[in-house]
């Protein structure tokens, strides 16, 4: 799909100059596209969906919902939040596309985006000094710098399952869900996948299906969301704290309002361990996972008291002791919380429903699909439609599915095949004037998307602001950089348990991708700081030309 070269500018192509091209209009690129319109530079913005909200255009299928709690998963400025109100804690797709579209008012942001307009390819031009890119309508730009926000979730991963194109009823991925939505009532509706999107189309499908089959390969450890409704007075009351809020992103592992203990899970005694537990359970959404003890994440034996006390939770919810032994079993699929959690309201409770049945494909794996329905080694499953809620080639997937060629003719592509190479997950030797933000070796899936899109992306446009203002025309960051980057990410990774289980975190999800720690694993702070150093040395790891 993306085989194609860059072609060279013609006389008959006019190409644009720009100083900046953006790409992706999620929270990231557009907290790009608004401060660096600010600072003057001439600037772009290249989405592919015909609107606005990022992983929230294509993520659109029933129950998708954010998982980070009001008012974390906005973005941080009194101008904007001051008055907008959300009607949930955890806004649902639908408000999220609200909120882009009153951000987008207020900040008159889309006058300089092109929707509908996927970037393919982009070859650094070594005489110029500026990228070329083109369009998949074969539109050409050039800008000085290329920044791709292009989020870590921009490729959908539909695994190789035989028959498939065979299947004769209405299937999607997630992902790429119809627009105009789909009605799951009445149905037969199979679906594939149990990691945050199965959980949600699941929990949706199980009300209105006639029957729901869940594939599950392995048991999602899902925590309780606490949804609730937010009106207006809640919000005027919350809004007082929301400066000290935002400020707690900065400080915190994941970029959120949320800081797990100094302690110990094995210093405490059972009784206090409880109570820590039974608190941050009842805070709900992911206080259980990142709110609790420093070391559920670094000691195993710390995390399984973690992890026994979340099967309570869930065997307590189901009726079936065989399907509780399925959904929540005695020994963990892996760590907790190291592959990531899911937020639920009713996922255990619609397992007890007569329409809803779960097939444990560690028991009966999929032979094929055909065209009635799937077919395990058990029997075949007739469905109407079928779900593909199978993940993403995460954080990398979404950069090297484009052509970006650097000064040896080498794709990134080709570049990271054996795996990512980066400079603060943020840059790669051989590809000069290109940042990209939410990136491989940066904090990434670890981090709440709008913290990284405001921190990392302040980086990025003083990063920007500073080659303007000292003359530089072209910055490139070293091997020596990268591989001193990718040890420290190593050696942080090596401390904790995210190596243990086969997650998208670890690249394991897709066939032959590099097992390597794709996110930064030593929390926003630190990665903050060593972003600032560098910047301090004159942007040390990098070359600059002027
Ligand atoms: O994808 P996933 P996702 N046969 O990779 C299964 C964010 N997100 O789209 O675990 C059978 O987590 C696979 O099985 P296994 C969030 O960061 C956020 O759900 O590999 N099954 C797994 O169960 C999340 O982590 C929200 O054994 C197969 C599932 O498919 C990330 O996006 C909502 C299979 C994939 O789970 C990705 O979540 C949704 C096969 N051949 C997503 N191949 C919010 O609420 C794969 N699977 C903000």
């Amino acid at each position: 799909m993306m085989d194609a070269q860059p072609t060279a500018p013609s006389e008959a192509r006019p190409v644009e100059d720009l100083d900046v091209l953006v790409v992706g209009a999620g929270f990231t690129g557009l907290y790009q596209l608004h401060r660096l319109r600010q600072l003057g530079f001439s600037v772009r913005l290249f989405e592919a969906g015909a609107d606005l909200g990022g992983i929230w255009y294509w993520n659109c299928y029933p129950g998708a919902r954010v998982d980070t709690h009001v008012p974390m998963y906005e973005f941080s400025s009194e101008d904007l939040w001051r008055d907008w109100n959300w009607t949930e804690r955890f806004p649902s797709w639908e408000e999220l596309r609200r909120y882009f579209r009153y951000v987008d008012q207020k900040l008159d942001l889309s006058r300089d985006i092109a929707f509908n307009t996927r970037v393919e390819a982009a070859e650094f031009d070594e005489d110029r000094r500026r990228w070329v890119v083109r369009t998949q309508d074969g539109g050409l730009v050039s800008p000085r710098f290329l920044v791709l926000c292009t989020g870590f979730a921009a490729k959908p991963y539909i695994p190789d399952l035989k028959g498939l194109d065979r299947f004769a009823g209405v299937k999607h991925h997630t992902a790429w869900w119809p627009q105009d939505g789909l009605d799951l009532t009445g149905k037969r509706v199979g679906v594939i996948g149990t990691g945050a999107s199965g959980v949600q189309v699941v929990q949706e499908a199980a009300a209105v299906a006639a029957e729901l089959t869940v594939f599950q390969r392995t048991p999602i450890l899902a925590l309780a969301m606490q949804q609730c409704p937010l009106d207006e007075a809640t919000q005027i009351e919350m809004k007082r704290d929301y400066p000290a809020r935002f400020a707690r992103r900065r400080e915190s592992f994941g970029g959120f309002d949320l800081q797990a203990s100094g302690k110990s899970a094995l210093e405490v005694t059972a009784d206090e361990r409880r109570a820590v537990f039974e608190a941050s359970w009842a805070a709900g959404g992911f206080s259980f996972w990142a709110a609790t003890f420093y070391d559920v994440i670094m000691n195993l034996d710390a995390n399984r008291t973690a992890y026994d006390f979340w099967r309570e939770k869930v065997q307590a919810r189901l009726r079936d002791p065989m399907l509780a032994e399925k959904l929540a079993p005695k020994q963990p699929p892996h760590p907790f919380g190291v592959k990531r959690p899911s937020l639920e309201q009713t996922y255990y409770d619609v397992f007890n429903q007569e329409n809803v049945r779960l097939v444990d494909l560690k028991e009966t794996p999929i032979l094929e699909v055909t065209p009635k329905g799937v077919r395990t080694e058990e029997q075949e499953y007739e469905l109407d439609i079928l779900v593909l809620a199978t993940g993403f080639d995460a954080v990398t997937g979404g950069l090297t599915q484009i052509d970006i060629r650097g000064v040896e003719g080498r794709t990134l592509k080709e570049k990271w095949a054996a795996g990512a190479r980066t400079h603060l997950g943020m840059a790669s030797a051989g590809f000069p004037n290109l940042l990209f933000l939410y990136g491989p070796q940066s904090p990434s899936g670890f981090c709440n998307g709008p913290t990284c899109a405001e921190l990392q992306g302040d980086w990025v446009v003083e990063c920007l602001k500073h080659m303007r203002d000292m003359g530089v025309t072209r910055f490139e960051t070293t091997a020596v950089a990268e591989t001193a980057w990718k040890e420290h990410v190593e050696q942080i990774g090596a401390m904790t348990l995210f190596p243990l289980a086969d997650s998208w975190y670890m690249g394991a999800n897709i066939p032959g991708k590099p097992r390597e720690l794709l996110n930064y694993p030593g929390g926003v702070p630190l990665y903050l700081q060593l972003c600032q150093e560098s910047a301090d040395k004159g942007y040390e790891g990098f070359v600059l030309k002027c």
